[in-house]
């Protein structure tokens, strides 16, 4: 069974509750939750997470290489500044995909371009929270 690590940056714990305008009305336990459910019928084993902090966020990202097979990342805030969360994503070996529930490119210049672009293996943006979902059944077909 792939183990797959879930990561969730800055300002994610709310969802649903701030900016619905944007970030639409699922809360990120909505998000775990079903991502669950999705782990169950694809056959994956996810450990799910958020963090405010950078630093925590790298130590996720080195612990992934002896615990995880996959990353899904949506580092939210810091995929425009985290050189830090770019240079440990190099360090992993399997898949890394990146998530972010609104489209990126729809979005103001500050808001296009994503460090974390440059490292990953896919990018899906503005599918909403099913980009999770999307993301871990690309996982489940890979080799
Ligand atoms: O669309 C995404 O998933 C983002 O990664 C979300 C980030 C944003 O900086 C990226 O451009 C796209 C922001 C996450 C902040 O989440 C909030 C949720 C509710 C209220 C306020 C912020």
């Amino acid at each position: 069974m792939k183990r797959v690590m879930i990561l969730n940056g800055p300002n994610l714990n709310l969802l649903g509750v701030r900016e619905p305008h944007i970030y639409g009305t699922t809360t990120l336990a909505q998000i775990e939750e079903s991502c669950g459910q999705a782990a169950a019928r694809l056959d994956l084993k996810i450990a799910f997470h958020q963090s405010n902090h950078e630093g925590v966020i790298v130590d996720l990202i080195q612990s992934a290489r002896q615990e995880a097979d996959a990353i899904i990342i949506n580092p939210a805030g810091f995929s425009f500044t985290s050189v830090a969360i770019m240079d440990a994503i190099k360090t992993f070996e399997g898949p890394v995909l990146e998530v972010h529930i609104s489209n990126i490119h729809a979005r103001d210049e500050y808001h296009r371009h994503s460090r974390i672009s440059f490292v990953a293996t896919g990018v899906i943006c503005g599918l909403g929270p099913y980009g999770y979902i999307a993301a871990m059944q690309a996982i489940a077909q890979m080799k």
